[in-house]
């Protein structure tokens, strides 16, 4: 029933280029300025996740297959899924930090340090119970890899391309993608020496913490965009484009600029 692996590698060696792929630590330095303001804080945040953007987007082109789907689609997931790979970094960062949230190593806050900003206790909780949950299931790198990859690979549901034409292609392509990743993801959890069973279970357990995952990104977007409002968010124009897209798509409602 299996078809040829999109790029031809076996699960050990598709973990191992989602592995390289992985993006660097960022350091923010001189961006840090405590004690923090609701605008100071928010400015570091941005400033971060600026810069982790850049990143994400090298990391996914170092996904096998991934440059290989049409150019709309490698957009569409990207716009999709980018504040779930944040978050899913933020938690693998904090795994070992109980109460922590490891923004950046020089980056760290706590719950209450989020009282700065108005509402975001609430996703910190989020972001910390989710992590939480991560640590209990003593989440493996290799698989910490595999799952942010199908966030990215299973971002894209709900959004066609019309008019695209090659939409069959391009969906079959991303499908195989999804089984190699899915499938490698598997083969990690069969290295662990766990029963038949366990092995199952555990494989559950990381994919419904994927629909946790997606939630807090609605909910972390919906706080943006309440911070976008009070203008406490410098978004580039572009940026500014791309998550008003996000927003419209998620609500279906659109807005005034
Ligand atoms: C989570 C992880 C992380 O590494 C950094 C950040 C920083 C900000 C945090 C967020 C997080 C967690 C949830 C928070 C949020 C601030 C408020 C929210 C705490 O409750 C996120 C800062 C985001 C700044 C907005 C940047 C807009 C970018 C739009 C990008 C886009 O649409 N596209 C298509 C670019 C895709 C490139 C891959």
């Amino acid at each position: 029933v299996e078809g040829p692996r999109p790029p031809g590698l076996s699960p050990e060696q598709l973990i191992c280029r989602i592995m390289e792929a992985e993006p660097p630590d960022i350091y923010l330095m001189g961006e840090l300025k405590k004690p923090f303001t609701e605008a100071s804080m928010m400015r570091s945040l941005t400033h971060l996740a600026d810069k982790e953007l850049v990143h994400m987007i090298s990391w996914a082109k170092k996904i096998p297959g991934f440059t290989e789907l049409s150019l709309s689609d490698q957009v569409h997931l990207l716009e999709c899924c980018w504040l779930e790979v944040l978050m899913l970094g933020l938690m693998w960062r904090s795994v070992d930090h109980p109460g922590k949230l490891i923004f950046s190593p020089d980056f760290i806050l706590s719950r209450d340090e989020g009282s700065c900003i108005e509402g975001i206790v609430e996703i910190f909780d989020m972001l910390l119970a989710a992590t939480a949950r991560f640590r209990e299931l003593k989440l493996q790198r290799e698989e910490y890899v595999c799952l942010k990859a199908l966030i990215l690979l299973n971002s894209n549901m709900c959004l066609a391309s019309p008019g695209s034409g090659d939409e069959r292609h391009g969906r079959s392509e991303l499908q195989k993608l999804l089984d190699a990743v899915t499938e490698a993801l598997i083969w990690t959890i069969g290295k662990m020496g766990l029963s038949f069973q366990q092995q199952s279970a555990r494989l559950a357990h990381l994919i419904m913490l994927l629909s946790h995952i997606r939630h807090l990104s609605n909910k972390g977007m919906d706080h943006l965009y309440c911070m976008k409002m009070k203008k406490m968010v410098p978004l580039y124009d572009l940026l500014l484009e791309m998550l008003d897209a996000h927003i419209m798509h998620s609500t279906r409602i659109p807005y005034p600029n």
